[in-house]
């Protein structure tokens, strides 16, 4: 009874990308595998979920399907007489204000008694587990105030959302140099939301997004989190999803050797894909988008195949002052 499971960066949203639903199939991925999370719980009899934040993708407006595709998720743990403890992120919060109590989630705040919305910072004592005190924090724009709260805050651990200096955001070595300095705060296990690799920095481990979301999520492996708020000892647990893979393609017949219900970018240098291609490709994954690149490695200017030539052609318009449309027309032998 000791453990929690915490999840973060869900963003629900009718993603347009891969979804010839108008999004709807792409939800589906998002309220799956918050789902499998659920049936984690249930089949390990764990009684307390905390969301760290960005529940939702859109800033003030969320689409009414986004909505109450979520709402159903969460009664499921609500339902199954789960405690819920949700921190907003900076995508709940309204976009204007940047208050953190303008938020989407406040509408759900009376769904239940077991549902705990926190829109301000609030020490909060785990129901059920005696002495173990968390501090939430919701998304906080002003560094210093996060600072403020986390320094003498007399918690066993931090649940929060927010930038942390030294965290990498995008896969290379680089890492932010603005955020919170842990070194100025209590030293104590800091969970958080915000950015998506999962990662950690000293004491504090961001869980990253349960799921691909796009291909800046390319070759991550997403999870959610189990904590034992007792012993400190956490572990992750993967979750299932469509990848988001980018495959670059110099021999046109790998395009064979691509099997997985996925979404796959082939960034295509050696000709042009044939029918056949194009069927194993509809066959063997989940969806597709084919960039044809003419320069293996500059990728001097690609374009999509569904308007491959249209988009090519206004592409070299915009780009060069003379002579366009001879390199089109070159452009455009060489894809053939
Ligand atoms: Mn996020």
């Amino acid at each position: 009874m000791s453990k929690i499971v915490l999840i973060s960066d869900i963003h629900y949203h009718l993603f347009h990308a891969f979804s010839t639903d108008g999004g709807r199939s792409r939800l589906a991925d998002i309220s799956n595998v918050v789902q499998q999370c659920f049936r984690y719980c249930v089949a390990n009899n764990i009684k307390h979920v905390a969301i760290l934040g960005d529940i939702f993708e859109k800033r003030g407006i969320v689409d009414s399907i986004v909505y109450n595709t979520f709402a159903a998720d969460l009664k499921l743990f609500l339902n199954a007489g789960i405690e819920v403890y949700i921190i907003p992120g900076n995508h709940d919060q309204d976009l204007i204000s940047n208050a953190t109590t303008a938020n989407s989630l406040e509408p759900l705040a009376k769904l239940s008694p077991n549902l705990h919305i926190f829109s301000e910072p609030c020490l909060h004592v785990l129901g059920g587990l005696q002495g173990v005190r968390v501090q939430f924090v919701p998304y906080i724009h002003d560094t210093k105030q996060l600072q403020a709260i986390l320094s003498g805050c007399k918690a066993s651990y931090a649940f929060v959302h927010a930038g942390i200096a030294g965290a990498r955001i995008q896969d290379t070595d680089y890492k932010v140099k603005e955020g919170l300095d842990l070194s100025t705060v209590d030293d104590i296990p800091i969970f958080s939301g915000h950015y998506h690799i999962p990662q950690t920095i000293g004491n504090a481990v961001y869980l990253g997004s349960p799921l691909h979301h796009s291909f800046s999520d390319t070759g991550q492996e997403k999870s959610f989190i189990e904590l034992d708020l007792i012993t400190g000892a956490y572990k992750r647990i993967p979750t299932l999803y469509p990848k988001f893979i980018k495959l670059q393609i110099d021999k046109i017949d790998d395009i064979y050797n691509i099997d997985s219900p996925d979404y796959y970018k082939l960034i295509v240098t050696d000709k042009t894909l044939s029918a056949e291609h194009f069927a194993h490709l509809q066959a063997h994954t989940k969806s597709y988008d084919v960039v044809y690149s003419l320069k293996k490695e500059t990728q001097l200017f690609t374009s999509s195949i569904d308007s491959e030539f249209a988009c090519l052609r206004k592409f070299i318009e915009n780009e060069f002052d003379q002579g366009h449309l001879q390199l089109y027309k070159e452009a455009k032998r060489y894809l053939c």
